[in-house]
């Protein structure tokens, strides 16, 4: 039985926000720009009580809240915190795998402080997170992914919450199917079409139906409808490039929302490119639009980049030229290329690996 444990910051950015900014504080307010073809990144709780959530174009925001206040995001800092937190995780365990900024799954079964309870360690965690950046963070615990990344969300902000072993199967019949992983709107649509709206509905189905109805992902509905996930918490995401990219939620053209990203996947490219010692001249940004239209601009420099500030400069004055008054972009990809040393390290080549 393993002891996994999930945890989610709270309205991340928008919490940042009001923790420097004390003007800012028991406000609604929407990090993002406000501008006409602006949409929130995030919303304070105070702004959610309106109806405020992530992606929403600001000018409805603005409507369901006039007293909204926009704030520009600081993604240096986000990341900064983000650092932060990850520290504090292991501490713990080095079975962290980081999701996303704000979130995170931890296998703490066998953990850096022989403590048998999985839930004393979250709680700890949540404690020292808020320790060190002011901010508070919710936890889930369970014996899976699945159940653990739930259980953060089920008491969120500032919560915690567990679904013990032994409750784990009731637990997931009363879920709505919605909140199963990898159950999109599409899906749903599915499954409410052949009546399952829940975890219970979901385990009346015998696996072969599943599979007829979902194709492969059938087989894991069918183990998920049982608290079944055998997914690992996989610290170190394989190295298949020196590139990322990131395909939105949703279509985004607002220009600052889009540098952010790029800043995120500057960032976690700059940090493999460190880990690997692998410095290139050419950088390459690669555009996905709302039609599938990919477009790709690089640019060589004469000596390989090894400082982050200017491989971040470059990356964004290229960016500067990406046009978005036309259509919206669906994915961002961003990548280094033409190392000195790459025809030593066989196991990385870039110009195959990028993206
Ligand atoms: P989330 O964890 O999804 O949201 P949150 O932390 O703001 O709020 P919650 O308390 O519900 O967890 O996302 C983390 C950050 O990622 C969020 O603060 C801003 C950013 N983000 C976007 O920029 N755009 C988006 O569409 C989403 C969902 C998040
Ligand atoms: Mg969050």
């Amino acid at each position: 039985m393993r002891k996994i444990i999930h945890i989610d910051m709270d309205a991340f950015y928008a919490s940042v926000e009001q923790r420097d900014n004390p003007v800012l504080r028991g406000r609604p307010i929407a990090v993002g720009s406000g501008e006409a073809r602006g949409v929130v990144s995030t919303a304070s709780y105070e702004a959610r009580k309106f109806g405020i959530h992530s992606a929403m174009p600001s000018l409805s925001a603005k409507s369901k809240c006039p007293e909204l206040i926009f704030v520009p995001p600081r993604f240096e800092v986000y990341h900064a915190v983000s650092m932060q937190i990850r520290e504090i995780f292991r501490e713990y365990t080095d079975l962290v795998e980081p999701l996303s900024l704000d979130e995170a799954f931890l296998d703490v079964t066998v953990n850096h402080k022989n403590n048998p309870s999985a839930s004393l360690i979250a709680k700890e965690i949540q404690q020292k997170i808020f320790e060190k950046t002011e901010l508070t963070a919710s936890a889930g615990v369970s014996i899976n992914k699945f159940l653990a990344k739930i259980a953060s969300d089920y008491r969120k902000p500032n919560g915690f919450f567990v679904i013990l072993p032994e409750e784990a199967e009731k637990f997931v019949e009363t879920l709505p199917i919605e909140q199963f992983f990898g159950v999109g709107k599409v899906t749903a649509q599915r499954m409410h079409s052949h009546h399952i709206f829940t975890g219970f509905d979901l385990k009346q189905r015998n696996e072969a139906e599943l599979v007829r109805l979902f194709g492969k992902a059938g087989h894991i509905f069918y183990r998920y409808a049982r608290a079944i996930d055998e997914r690992e918490v996989k610290p170190h995401r394989p190295i298949k490039s020196v590139s990322n990219e990131t395909t939105f939620l949703q279509d985004k053209n607002d220009r600052i929302l889009l540098t952010i990203e790029l800043y995120h996947l500057a960032k976690e490219v700059f940090e493999r490119v460190e880990k690997e010692n692998f410095h290139g001249k050419t950088i390459t940004i690669k555009v996905k639009y709302a039609d599938f239209k990919i477009i790709t601009r690089s640019k060589t420099l004469p000596q390989k980049i090894t400082v982050f500030q200017q491989f971040w400069h470059i990356a964004r004055e290229m960016m500067k030229q990406i046009d978005l008054s036309q259509k919206p972009v669906r994915l961002i990809g961003f990548g280094i290329s033409n190392a000195d040393n790459e025809l030593h390290d066989k196991d990385l080549q870039p110009e195959l690996k990028l993206f």
